[in-house]
């Protein structure tokens, strides 16, 4: 960014939420948000409603959400399947013409929105720009799939016969998604649904509902037709469960933790519904002895820090070459001492709050454990509560060291700013320490011998890795998605993405006029 950018963001930001030692002071008003059904915003048949608040200033409401029923979610998801009938018969290429237009618009709201999704989760401006700039590349990427969507046309075993293979829409597709990529992740999900020609019902978290509201009202603003996408507002238990269970909804597509995901996935197994999940991670960077120092700590901190930890890809663990740990150690502890913790809106900080008391308290409850298991805290390991911190849901960036791979803070994923230090004599033992978790979403490797990369990426086993970076960072048009507890075999995003929210139609035409039959009428050569 330059610098000139950089100070009219400030500026922005100061003339929009006026500020006082670095933390917002006033804040525009609450906004009450509504279902978005069948193309109008409509209010909920709830009785209840829940805050958003910003989780840097617990005195700013950025919102109330209602607490929508199984009556919305009926309401909602008889609307899909209403425009289902139309929408599956849009040519793929017109309904891309859409996602285009999309693109274009979250393209000129991309300030607006980045701004209003800090303000609601936290994570720092650069963060949610990145946040719907993702959006923007997913739609692009979908809209060129309106023209693509390849099948494929083989040749047959018989001389008259033509045989091809075609991807068909499934139907209603349920998106239950997570907090902490508020549009870009609800974007893996619902664009490739749509290009595919199936409707959407789409339950976000309770916790990040503005940015839902942005991301819907920017794809109805692109001309999607009513009932195409349709949006509850609400918790698990009162939306999101009734949406899993509905006999009418065809696919569910879910991001959020594996003790969640395992409901979700038995909740589908008894109508044999197709389900995709997304669940934790505990990632790890391995750094060889032979890494550069420098490019290794940057990509800890990144990786380790960036989003306050809550990336389902966050680099939770950093397995380190004895050779180079100590220096290593140093080095990382320095310079996260010197993160600027604080408002994500200030253009200065570098790493925000996290996203609810819950979830601090979650951090604040593994630095205990990570004590108790008799890891060294090495810097932070405190929540901050003075001055400017007060009403927030902020904690000193942490790094614990003489971790050992059987400990629980090196096994479990903490969702925070909690960054364990492991060590290793060899590849072949950060190979073993980096498997040996119960996830298997992202890894990376810091090395500048070509064959310790190759080794790694071929014997790491996660459904991502990288070389001399972090184990954040993916681009759209790859699949994302991980093994073991980490999901269930799909991948979203990419082209992989089709195959979860379309079903393949085998189609034979026999052009002979007689009956040809199959594995019996061979045709002598
Ligand atoms: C997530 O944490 O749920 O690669 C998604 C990354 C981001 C996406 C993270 N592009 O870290």
């Amino acid at each position: 960014m330059c610098p000139d950018q950089d100070s009219w963001h400030t500026l922005h930001a100061h003339l929009e939420y006026g500020t006082l030692g670095g933390m917002s002071m006033t804040q525009a008003a609450p906004t009450s948000y509504r279902n978005f059904i069948n193309g109008q915003w409509v209010d909920a048949a709830a009785s209840g409603t829940l805050e958003n608040r910003n989780p840097a200033n617990q005195d700013d409401v950025v919102g109330v959400l209602p607490r929508s029923t199984p009556e919305d979610v009926d309401a909602a998801v008889a609307a899909a399947r209403a425009a289902f009938g139309r929408w599956r018969l849009v040519p793929a290429p017109r309904r891309a013409e859409l996602l285009y237009r999309a693109a274009e618009i979250l393209s000129e709201r991309k300030e607006d929105y980045a701004r209003t999704m800090t303000r609601e989760m936290g994570k720092i401006l650069d963060e949610t720009r990145g946040d719907v700039q993702e959006a923007i590349d997913m739609s692009y990427l979908m809209a060129g799939e309106g023209r693509r969507q390849y099948g494929q046309t083989v040749p047959s075993e018989l001389r008259e016969k033509f045989a091809m293979s075609i991807r068909q829409p499934i139907g209603v597709c349920g998106m239950i998604t997570a907090w902490n990529f508020p549009i870009a992740v609800p974007s893996w999900k619902i664009l490739p649904a749509l290009v595919c020609g199936n409707t959407v019902v789409f339950k976000p978290a309770e916790e990040a509902p503005h940015s839902a509201v942005n991301f819907v009202q920017a794809l109805h603003d692109a001309g999607l037709p009513p009932g195409v996408l349709n949006l509850v507002l609400g918790d698990g238990p009162g939306t999101g469960a009734p949406l899993v269970s509905h006999p009418d909804v065809n696919v569910i597509s879910f991001t959020g933790s594996t003790e969640t995901g395992r409901l979700v996935n038995q909740a589908c197994a008894s109508s044999f519904k197709k389900v995709h999940l997304e669940m934790g991670g505990k990632n790890v960077i391995l750094v060889m002895d032979d890494a550069d120092l420098e490019l290794a700590v940057d990509g800890a901190l990144w990786g380790g820090f960036g989003t306050s930890g809550q990336r389902c890809t966050a680099a939770s663990r950093v397995v380190v070459h004895q050779k180079l740990h100590d220096a290593f150690v140093d080095a990382f502890v320095a310079r996260t001492r010197q993160l600027r913790v604080g408002d994500g809106l200030e253009a200065s900080t570098q790493m925000g709050p996290s996203v609810s008391e819950a979830q601090l308290s979650r951090v604040v409850d593994y630095v205990k454990i990570g004590q108790a298991e008799g890891a060294t805290l090495a810097v932070g390991g405190n929540r901050l509560t003075s001055g400017a911190f007060a009403r927030g849901f902020f904690h000193e960036p942490t790094i614990f060291t003489k971790v050992t791979p059987s400990m629980r803070i090196a096994r479990e994923e903490i969702f925070g700013p909690v960054v364990s230090v492991l060590s290793c004599g060899s590849l072949d033992e950060a190979i073993a320490t980096a498997n040996d978790v119960a996830y298997g979403l992202s890894a990376s490797i810091y090395t500048r011998d070509i064959n310790k990369a190759f080794t790694a990426m071929r014997d790491v086993y996660t459904g991502l890795f990288y070389v001399n970076a972090p184990t954040i960072g993916a681009e759209v048009h790859l699949p994302f998605g991980g093994t073991k507890a980490t999901g269930n075999g799909h991948r979203e995003a990419g082209i992989a993405a089709l195959d979860v929210f379309s079903e393949w139609k085998s189609i034979y035409v026999d052009f002979s006029g007689r009956l040809q039959r199959a594995q019996i009428d061979t045709v002598q050569i």
